[in-house]
This record gives structure tokens, C-alpha cells and sequence, in this order.
């Protein structure tokens, strides 16, 4: 078993801001994946690490008044001391402004250059800055907006190196065919071919010459490679690619990347097509999970609805957040988060199922028998049926793990625990404790603690700190290992119990409810304080009041609304500005219902330069103000002014 080696990463997270729980999620699963293959004897390697070039961290570091390295110094500190909180194992933090890493991104970037993979030409093209990528017309929604994170785009141009990434969309499709394992779960192959691959690649612009915070081209310092070939190359590092040759040797070809859903076409696209021409060989599974959403919602700051697992952890346990985000969610799928959620799920899992198995049976074996483990010399029928469960139990939990299906992998060891709990409704121990032969009573209590020996050991991987609770309890001193699941009856008669807290305490839901949103709003607060944002700071340079001039913003009345006959997500807004009619094309679909708009008064930019969306010509633009999570207001006048107005 010793040579068997295991490499599983996480993404690297962009330190543009402190992790929230959506982050800690698929953190949380690494770290179980890691202990459960160590269990099975694998040697694994876990990486994470930080992203932390490009536009929007440098943008971002500047609004605070910082040097990007300061920033991001900062936040990856504090990423640091969560993964610690949650006792996560992994062996490699690599941040990408490691000097081993960038000069390892250079080598890259000049070995698919002198093999002709990369070229150099202009680019001119739509392009998303919070994303910071370019799209084609074709991917764009309603013409303008950026399929990612669904804000507008903007043309942006610039002298670039590309990528012959169009030389790989067969290899790519291929490479799906020939191993159905490579992209998890399968519904995620079919949006990469239906998304991407279906009308072939284009070539990738690799380099930006637009900002500076990221590596240089090492034969063109005007450039910084793209971030993401920087940040997947992070895998590479991490595993001493560049600098320790048998430590990448042993690890590589990954045997999982975990990444959120909409880094999936960066993973299992662009990543395999990247290794391919530089002979290096392909990761063998791409997994790509869901989100968690706040009830049904995306996370975000702007929303008040983020979640840290901060507080969580610090009122409630990190083992409780652990277990709470692997057995609530399936893996591959969005999930809804809420407060009341994790309550009940504390109470009815962690408290009521385990928490009380374990306090009623260290109690009982206290109470009857002084807290010594007794000798299990009376079986009868009804104790098969819990043994039979408890040794085989784990092979389910394995097969679960294969596919990292946690949350049933969970739900297996607590029907277990449930039917241990049951057994004592069975067996009544309080009423075998009134004969005058105690060898049931005994026997009953020892196939209690041993089937609770056997849960500790099967949910060591997920929550290792309560596996060493129970552990303690039952007074076991060996080192937890695998193999202790299959088996029957280890648990030492003799062995003197350690009655003491209770591991899940019941929760007050409605007390706890106030209690977190006060520690986690406090946490929120003390945030946004950290560094202030300087006022002066301008998005964009000046323009002189002769380029205010050239444009003509008027106030607009809407007359009339309707679909746009070609494009699901258009209207086309009949206005007036006085005398003019005029209709424009316009993304506002999903925010207003025709009836919103009809008869208001809104502002028009009328001399847009015409853009034809979709066989519409529109000549105009509205006025709109849209946040991070693509909330949009319409802008109008303070007070009613008549149409036609011109705005100066
Ligand atoms: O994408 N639920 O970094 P990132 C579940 N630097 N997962 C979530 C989530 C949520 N609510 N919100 C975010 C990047 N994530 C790149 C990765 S890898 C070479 C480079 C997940 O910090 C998201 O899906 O923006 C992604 O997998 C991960 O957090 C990191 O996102």
C-alpha cells in the first residue's frame, strides 16, 4: 500500500477580499478527501494557495491605498489562520508571487513559445474586467454582457501573445471520450461542450500589457502573462515542478482538482490544452462542484448576506461547520445555506444522534458497571443485525468516497449511529440493570461501545476532533486507523470509560440565531474598517469639459416597451425626447417589467455611435446604476422635468 500517491488541490483563491464560507467549502472537502485516502493508505499530497496577480487585485489594492503585495499580505494572512482554525491539512500554500513560482511561469510561457504554441498579434475584442477575460461577440449575453458574471463588457484592444488554443478543441473533445472520469460530475462535460467546444476554440490571449501586477513576458516585459495560466500553473509548483524533481515525479498527474462550477472551462479546457503542449500529463479527474448560496442567493458583500465561518466555528465548533457543509450539500450541486439550517441539523444529527450515543452510553457503563468496558459473554439475535451494520458500514462510506460523494458517505455512518441509538430502545438497559444476572446488561453495553468505537472510526476523516472526543470517552488509546472499522469486538473489555462534556450540546435556536448574527455581523463591521478607501481615488482619467460636450444626454419619456424579436434577455424601448422618436436596444430585461417603465421619464445618452444587436439597430444608451451582484437602477431626474431636456 505505501507506494500508493495521491495529489488533490484546491483552487487558488484570489486574496481580492477574505474567504467566505462558499471558499471553506471545497477547502473543507480536500481536507476529508486527504485523511480519508490516508486512511486507505495513500500518500497524499494536498495544495491550496493564493492568486494573486492581475487587474482587479491591483485596482482593488490601490482603492485601499496599498502596494498589491501589502494587500494581499494582508487578507492571506488571514486565509492562513481560517484554514488553521479548521485544523485543514494541507502540505503546499503556494502563493503565486512566490519567486520559485513566477520564474517557473516564465520558463513555461518561453517553452510554449519556442515550440510555437504561443504568438504574438493584436487583440481587439470584448472584455470583462472583474473577470478579466476576453470573450467573442458569440459568448456574449444580450450582445454586451459578460457570460461569467453576466456585467457588461467593453472593447477593449491590445498588442497580445495568444495561445493555439483553436488547435485543441478535437483533443479536448477526444480527451472527454476516451475518459468519461476526466470532467465530474458529467452534466459539466455537456456545458463545456455545448458552451465552448461544440463551435471549436478560439485562440487564448495569454498577456496583458494594460496593467503591470503580474509576471512579465520574460522576452517582452511590456507583457504579464494572463492570470490563469499564472494561477494553474500553481499546481504545478506546489509540487516542486521546476525545483524538486522527485517530489513532482511522485505527485504528478494530479489525481483531482476541485473547483467551483465557473472555473470548470478554465480547468478542464484550457488547463488540459496548456499540459498537452508542454508534454506534460493531464490531471486525471477535474471535479466541478456547486455553489452555496444564501437562501438561494449568490453571496455577496454588497448584499449583507455573506456568511463567514469565522463565527461559526468559534461558537459552535469547527467540527459542526465541517460535517454541517459535507452532509448538507451534494457535492456537485448548488446548495441553499441559512442559519436555520445549520441549527437543525446540529440538533438532530450532531446532538440528538451522536452527541446523545455517546453521553447514554459512556452514562450507562458508568452507572451499571462503575465505567469499566464489560465482557460481552450473553449474545442474543438482535445483536447481529448492529454488528453486521457496524462492520460493514465502511465499505459504503469507501464507495461514497470514490465518487466524493460526502454527503452520503455521512448519512451511511449515521444510520449507524441511529441504529445504535435504536438498539437502545431495543434492549432497555435500565430494565436488564434490575436482574440479578448482569451478562445481558453487560453484553448490551458493550456492543453499545463498540459500535460507538466503530462510528469514531469512520468519522475520523470528516471531524477529526470529535473522533478523539469519543475516542477518549470510551478510554481507546491506540492511534486511529482504518482497518478498526472492519472489525468486531477491539474494543478492550476492562477498559475504563471517561465520562465527561457533552460533545453537542442541544441549541437554542431562536437564542442562537441572534447570537451568531451579532458575532458575524461584527466580524463583517470589523472588516470593513481594516483599511479605508481613499476618496480621491478616480476609476478612470480625467475628461475636459469638451469631452462632456461631445455627448448628448437627454431625458427621455418611455412610450412603449417590447421584446426584442431575436434576443430573449432585449427590449426594445420606443422613447421620446420632445419632437424625436427614436427606439433603443437595451439589457434591462430581467430588472423591469414593461409596465415599470412605460410613461417614465428616464436618461439617454442619444448620440451612441449605432450598434446593431441582434438585426436592431439602437442609437442610444440608457443610464443605469449597476452593483457587484448586478443589482440595476434606472437614473432619472430628482424632480419631474419634461422630455426632450438636455443634461449639462
Ligand atoms: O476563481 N460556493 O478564485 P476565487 C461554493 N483564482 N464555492 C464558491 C462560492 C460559493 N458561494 N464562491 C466562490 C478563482 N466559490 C481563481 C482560481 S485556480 C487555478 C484559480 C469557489 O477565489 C469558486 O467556485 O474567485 C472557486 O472554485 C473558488 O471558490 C475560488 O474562487
Amino acid at each position: 500500500m505505501g507506494n500508493k500517491n495521491f495529489y488533490i488541490t484546491t483552487p487558488i483563491y484570489y486574496p481580492n477580499d477574505n474567504v467566505h464560507l462558499g471558499h471553506t467549502y471545497c477547502t473543507v472537502a480536500t481536507d476529508a478527501v486527504k485523511r480519508f485516502k490516508e486512511f486507505q493508505g495513500y500518500d497524499v499530497f494536498f495544495t491550496t494557495g493564493s492568486d494573486e496577480h492581475g487587474q482587479k487585485i491591483e485596482n482593488t489594492a490601490k482603492e485601499k491605498g496599498q502596494e498589491p503585495k501589502e494587500y494581499v499580505d494582508g487578507i492571506v494572512e488571514n486565509i492562513k489562520e481560517l484554514w488553521d482554525k479548521l485544523d485543514i491539512s494541507y502540505d503546499s500554500f503556494i502563493r503565486s508571487t512566490d519567486p520559485k513560482h513566477q520564474k517557473n511561469v516564465q520558463d513555461i510561457f518561453k517553452k510554449l513559445y519556442d515550440k510555437g504554441e504561443i504568438y504574438k498579434d493584436f487583440y481587439e475584442g470584448p472584455y470583462c474586467t472583474p473577470c478579466e477575460s476576453f470573450w467573442s461577440e458569440a459568448q456574449l449575453v444580450d450582445g454586451v454582457n459578460c457570460p461569467d458574471c453576466g456585467r457588461p463588457t467593453h472593447i477593449e484592444k491590445e498588442e497580445a501573445y495568444f495561445f493555439k488554443l483553436s488547435e485543441y478543441t478535437d483533443k479536448i473533445l477526444k480527451l472527454y471520450e476516451d475518459n468519461p472520469e476526466f470532467l465530474q460530475p458529467k452534466t459539466r462535460v455537456n456545458e463545456m461542450v455545448n458552451n465552448f467546444l461544440k463551435d471549436g476554440l478560439d485562440d487564448l490571449s495569454v498577456t496583458r500589457s494594460s496593467f503591470d501586477w503580474g509576471v512579465k513576458v520574460p522576452f517582452d516585459d511590456k507583457h504579464v502573462v494572463y492570470v490563469w495560466i499564472d494561477a494553474l500553473s500553481c499546481y504545478l509548483t506546489a509540487i516542486g515542478y521546476g525545483h524538486d524533481e522527485e517530489l513532482f515525479n511522485k505527485f504528478w498527474p494530479a489525481d483531482v482538482h476541485f473547483v467551483g462550477k465557473e472555473i470548470v472551462r478554465f480547468h478542464a479546457i484550457i488547463w488540459p490544452a496548456l499540459l498537452m503542449a508542454l508534454d506534460i500529463p493531464l490531471p486525471k479527474k477535474i471535479f466541478g462542484h456547486g455553489w452555496i448560496l444564501f437562501d438561494n442567493d449568490k453571496m455577496s458583500k454588497s448584499k449583507g448576506n455573506i456568511i463567514y465561518p469565522e463565527p461559526i466555528i468559534e461558537l459552535y465548533g469547527t467540527d459542526a461547520l465541517k460535517y454541517f457543509l459535507l452532509r448538507e450539500f451534494s457535492f456537485g450541486q448548488d446548495g441553499s445555506f441559512n442559519m436555520d439550517k445549520f441549527f437543525n441539523r446540529f440538533n438532530s444529527d450532531l446532538a440528538n444522534d451522536l452527541g446523545n450515543l455517546v453521553s447514554r452510553t459512556v452514562s450507562m457503563i458508568s452507572k451499571y458497571n462503575d465505567g469499566v468496558i464489560p465482557e460481552p459473554t450473553n449474545p442474543a439475535p438482535i445483536d447481529e443485525e448492529l454488528k453486521e451494520m457496524a462492520v460493514n458500514t465502511l465499505e459504503q462510506v469507501e464507495k461514497y468516497m470514490e465518487n466524493f460523494d460526502f454527503s452520503n458517505a455521512l448519512e451511511t455512518i449515521w444510520k449507524l449511529i441511529r441504529r445504535s441509538n435504536k438498539y437502545v430502545d431495543e434492549t432497555e438497559p435500565w430494565v436488564l440493570a434490575k436482574d440479578e444476572d448482569k451478562s445481558r446488561l453487560n453484553t448490551v453495553l458493550y456492543n453499545l461501545a463498540e459500535s460507538l468505537r466503530i462510528v469514531s472510526v469512520l468519522v475520523y476523516p470528516f471531524m477529526h476532533v470529535t473522533s478523539d472526543k469519543i475516542r477518549k470517552q470510551l478510554g481507546v488509546e491506540e492511534a486511529v486507523e482504518l482497518e478498526q472499522a472492519k472489525t468486531w469486538g477491539l474494543l478492550k473489555s476492562g477498559n475504563k470509560v471517561n465520562k465527561s462534556e457533552i460533545i453537542f450540546p442541544r441549541l437554542d435556536i431562536a437564542k442562537e440565531l441572534v447570537r451568531f448574527d451579532d458575532a458575524n455581523t461584527a466580524l463583517i463591521e470589523s472588516r470593513a474598517g481594516d483599511a479605508p478607501v481613499l476618496t480621491d481615488e478616480k476609476s478612470k482619467p480625467d475628461v475636459t469639459i469638451d469631452d462632456f460636450a461631445k455627448m448628448d444626454l437627454r431625458v427621455a419619456k418611455v412610450l412603449k416597451v417590447e421584446d426584442h424579436p431575436n434576443a430573449d434577455r432585449l427590449y426594445l424601448l420606443h422613447v421620446k425626447m420632445g419632437k424625436i422618436q427614436k427606439t433603443v436596444v437595451s439589457s434591462i430585461k430581467e430588472h423591469y417589467k414593461p409596465e415599470e417603465l412605460e410613461g417614465k421619464n428616464i436618461l439617454l445618452l442619444n448620440n451612441l455611435k449605432p450598434h446593431n444587436f441582434r438585426g436592431i439597430e439602437s442609437a442610444g444608451m440608457v443610464l443605469a446604476a449597476e452593483d457587484e451582484d448586478g443589482n440595476l437602477s434606472l437614473c432619472t431626474t430628482i424632480s419631474e422635468m419634461e422630455d426632450g431636456l438636455t443634461l449639462s
